[in-house]
């Protein structure tokens, strides 16, 4: 009589593995979400693509500089085209703005690419009360 019982025993033994292994098919699909999480992350690079170095313009006509005040990027460039009857310059103010130092010009354009955040403020040297500020994000 004890041998029926044991074999009994095996075949739900059995029966139970059956199942714990079908349990481990629900875990894998479970293991799909991260994969979801993956093609998101590989949009990055689209959005970077959207914010792309770019050029912006200030006049210096008309003893001022137009617009004074502007908002750029990191990378950014700032050209400044001289279209006045009086010569002008470009000329940071203070430690941080030290890369800001253009010639003494009326005809032409010079260009100053801003690599690091802050606010850079700058004149012009020969009509100090002459203006503007860059603030870079
Ligand atoms: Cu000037």
């Amino acid at each position: 009589m004890p041998l029926p019982r044991r074999r009994a025993r095996a075949a739900l033994a059995a029966i139970a593995v059956l199942a714990l292994t079908a349990g481990c098919g629900t875990d894998d699909s479970g293991t799909a979400a991260p994969a979801s999480t993956t093609s998101a992350a590989a949009g990055v690079p689209t959005s970077r693509q959207a914010t792309e170095p770019s050029t912006i313009t200030v006049r210096v006509d008309d003893m001022a500089f137009s617009p004074a005040e502007l908002r750029v990027r990191v990378g950014d460039t700032v050209t400044w085209e001289f279209a006045d009857s009086a010569a002008h310059s470009v000329q940071g103010i203070g430690d941080r703005a030290m890369g800001i130092n253009s010639p003494i010009l009326n005809k032409g354009s010079w260009s100053y690419t801003f690599i690091a955040p802050g606010n850079y403020r700058y004149l012009c040297s020969l009509h100090p009360e002459m203006r503007g500020a860059v603030v870079v994000e």
